[in-house]
């Protein structure tokens, strides 16, 4: 080769590089070594254009709802798998990761659950019995579980639920103690998946936040097995003044040693008629941009989710009434909107 050749060859490699590289959010996450993921449901896996746009962008999912106990427990005595094991082989056909959410939670309870009866031994029977064979299952298939959800008020207060009180597991008026229970129960049937803690309005510093690093600190002073805390991010008021306190909340949990995940992103703009104007979506991206940014610089902060990826299927607008919609980084026709390309530009500039 020439040296006329040589620099023509180097030239062509820098431009394929640059076309085979970098051109989607997968691409960036994986040069950062940072999970990138999407909330998915396996009957949409169906979509041609669904299932591309996955596998294309994040190299991890989670399931949006068919591993919670109503998808997965229609009775006491059958586990229903097959959804949630459709994922899993999407997934593993696409070198993805499995976040599994979620193992405990006030909502998405069987009815048989919820009105059975059930002393709180037999609900401490019943909940040790279903993280034992729900983890077992997925043993080496998914890698982090939010083994319990949402258990706070916003005051900081443990929230009434069949877990905790109604009858709960026989740790009524304990606080976390049952957060603490069901964590064991969890390490201990797959003592390789990492675990998590995982709740809504606890981005900035507030006294729903300070409750969750009460006990993460508390957890680990005492050795309770906790891998990390799952801060969803459900963005409903485009102000987003808890934000301003976002780096601070994330360092302190980082400094007790643990994981971040982002878990749930979404940012629901209000829904006038038709679609979002220019303004709602850049103030989206503005929120998409600052919420990774801070992930993306806390070397703690190891996974980046949002809830769903297309605004065609998001939980937004059935839950405010229409009132909130179009929350995700794609429209409802797959395009991508300025929220990705803010994406990606995080994820491009990394930590
Ligand atoms: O997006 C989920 C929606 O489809 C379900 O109907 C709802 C009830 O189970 O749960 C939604 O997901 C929630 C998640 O599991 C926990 N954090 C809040 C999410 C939005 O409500």
């Amino acid at each position: 080769m020439t040296f006329k050749q040589t620099l023509w060859a180097a030239a062509l490699l820098l431009i394929l590089s640059g076309a085979c590289f970098g051109q989607t959010l997968r691409e960036y996450a994986d040069r950062a070594g940072v999970l990138v993921g999407a909330a998915a449901e396996p009957r949409l896996l169906e979509e041609p254009e669904y299932a591309s746009t996955l596998a294309r962008e994040f190299n991890m999912l989670t399931a949006e709802n068919a591993l919670k106990w109503g998808a997965i427990r229609p009775t006491r005595e059958r586990f229903n798998f097959e959804p949630g094991d459709r994922l899993v082989a999407f997934a593993r056909a696409h070198k993805m990761k499995v976040r599994g959410h979620c193992l405990a939670w006030s909502e998405y309870n069987p009815r048989w659950l919820e009105k059975g009866s059930f002393t709180p031994e037999q609900m401490s029977e019943l909940l040790r019995e279903h993280i034992t064979k729900v983890m077992r299952h997925y043993r080496g298939k998914v890698f982090a579980w939010d083994v319990v959800n949402e258990i706070f008020l916003a005051d900081g207060s443990v929230e009434s639920s069949v877990w905790y009180d109604q009858p709960g597991i026989g740790l009524k008026g304990k606080g976390t103690a049952y957060v603490e229970q069901a964590l064991r129960w969890a390490r201990a049937a797959d003592p390789d998946a990492q675990l998590f803690y995982n709740d809504y309005d606890t981005e900035g510093i507030n006294p729903k936040s300070d409750a969750v690093y009460a006990m993460v600190k508390d957890f680990r002073s005492r050795g309770v097995p906790i891998d990390g805390v799952g801060i969803q991010a459900h963005i409903v008021d485009l102000e987003a003044k808890d934000l301003a306190t976002i780096e601070q909340n994330l360092a302190r949990l980082a400094a007790l040693g643990v994981q971040i995940h982002i878990t749930e992103l979404d940012v629901g703009l209000p829904s006038g008629a038709g679609q979002p104007d220019a303004a709602a979506l850049k103030r989206q991206a503005e929120i998409y941009r600052r919420i990774a940014d801070a992930c993306l610089r806390q070397p703690k902060c190891t996974a980046f989710q949002t809830w769903g990826f297309t605004d065609k299927y998001t939980w937004i607008p059935g839950y405010t009434k229409g009132a909130k919609g179009a929350p995700l980084p794609f429209d409802a026709a797959y395009k991508k909107k300025p929220a990705y390309d803010a994406l990606l530009e995080a994820f491009r500039r990394r930590r």
